[in-house]
């Protein structure tokens, strides 16, 4: 294969390619590759020899979701080295990156086969460990203390705000969180046919929660707050009884802290309400037991920086002041999230492999919960608040 310019892999150049660069050298058996990729964006082979086995993921021009639209292939080099960053703030958080291409527009790296992704293994009823919610809250924390202004250099902060930029992506995020739900711009919205009155009245009549998520959509263009996942759902979460490893990091970027708090809560509540409606008391409990951990630990550790060397005890105060803001944020995010994964064109199994009856159920006791987050997320500053939607 031609290694200058780049070519989308299939199935056998995938191998080819990772014979190519020396991978399983000193192997004999056969490498066996297929390509597994379920997401809505990009191409994913693992390439198996015997025992061993590795992660290609590929970009392509177009996302798988929505072909026809185009979207740097960059897109993959950003991946990696947000993935190379998050495994220095929370070391052994994300699987491990071997290799970035920046002609093919890939990347190689560790296969968490051992691990099941999260969104299905909660659907499936298991396997459930305690563990999950105290390392995400832990994972949360560690990124806005390390990499917000409370302590991170200010300086190396800047220049990586600007290493991280990434307005390809996060104008997919503008478009399908923040505009085409609410407004019903490309008129793709959906949901079931009974719910179509309380849609149009709650979400498409009325000026309050548009002007709600104007603000939020503002505050996630232009606050810098702190490194950022961007995607942070059940589907970018591999999780088994070592731990969990986030994945699929390509939305990275500076941006407000409560975007990927609330972004947890709300599929965990997702989760929560396919297992309600469909019985199943153990994932109900778990999921609400998992969302106060987050909140908890997320709240206790952030709060627990290190003063910065000659900053007065102000700066104690000015972190809980903090603190209390991305609680809200995360509220009103998490709002957002509920309400764009029910609506618009990113949905989730979580809702659609409801029985039709159930679905519009979910549909509907989700929607209330989104719009009450985002119109009344200056009530949710502590974690307790977040209780009542518990
Ligand atoms: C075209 S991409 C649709 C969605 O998939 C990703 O996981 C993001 O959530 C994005 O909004
Ligand atoms: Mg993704």
């Amino acid at each position: 294969m031609d290694s200058k310019t780049y070519k989308m892999f299939d199935q056998e150049s995938a191998a080819d390619y990772i014979l190519g660069k020396g991978f399983f050298a000193d192997s004999r058996e056969p490498l066996v590759s297929r390509e597994i990729g379920d997401g809505n964006m990009n191409y994913i082979y693992r390439i198996s020899c015997g025992e061993k086995s590795l992660i290609l993921k590929q970009a392509g021009e177009a996302t798988r979701l929505s072909s026809g639209k185009n979207i740097s292939r960059k897109r993959n080099q950003r991946e990696a080295r947000a993935m190379i960053r998050q495994n220095e703030i929370v070391p052994g958080s994300t699987p491990k990156v071997y290799l970035y291409d920046e002609v093919m527009d890939c990347m190689v790296m560790e296969d968490m086969k051992d691990y099941a992704v999260m969104r299905q293994a909660l659907l499936d009823g298991g396997p459930l460990w305690d563990s999950f919610g105290v390392q995400i809250g832990h994972i949360l924390a560690e990124n806005y203390r390390q990499t917000s202004d409370v302590q991170a250099d200010h300086i190396r902060k800047k220049y990586e705000v600007k290493e991280f930029i990434n307005p390809e992506l996060c104008e997919i995020s503008e478009r399908l969180v923040f505009d085409e739900p609410i407004f019903n711009l490309s008129g793709s919205n959906r949901v079931e046919p009974e719910n179509n009155a309380y849609v149009e009245e709650n979400i498409y009549v009325g000026e309050e929660l548009k002007k709600e998520v104007g603000k939020l959509k503002f505050q996630f263009m232009t606050s810098s707050q702190s490194f950022i996942h961007g995607d942070l759902h059940t589907g970018s979460l591999f999780i088994n009884e070592e731990g969990v490893k986030i994945f699929d990091s390509e939305f990275a970027f500076y941006g407000p802290t409560g975007y990927d708090v609330g972004n947890i809560v709300a599929h965990l509540l997702l989760a929560k309400t396919n297992a309600l409606l469909t019985d199943r008391n153990e994932v109900v409990d778990w999921t609400e037991k998992q969302i106060r951990s987050i909140l908890r630990i997320f709240t206790k550790e952030a709060a627990g920086q290190k003063r910065k060397p000659g900053k007065d005890a102000f700066e104690k105060e000015l972190n809980q002041w903090y603190i209390r803001n991305i609680l809200a944020d995360s509220a009103g995010y998490c709002g957002t999230e509920i309400i764009r994964r029910v609506l618009g064109v990113a949905k989730v199994k979580d809702v659609q492999s409801l029985e039709r009856r159930k679905r519009c159920q979910a549909e509907r006791m989700l929607l209330e919960k989104g719009i009450d987050l985002v119109i009344n997320r200056k009530n949710y500053t502590e974690a307790s608040d977040f209780d009542s939607i518990i």
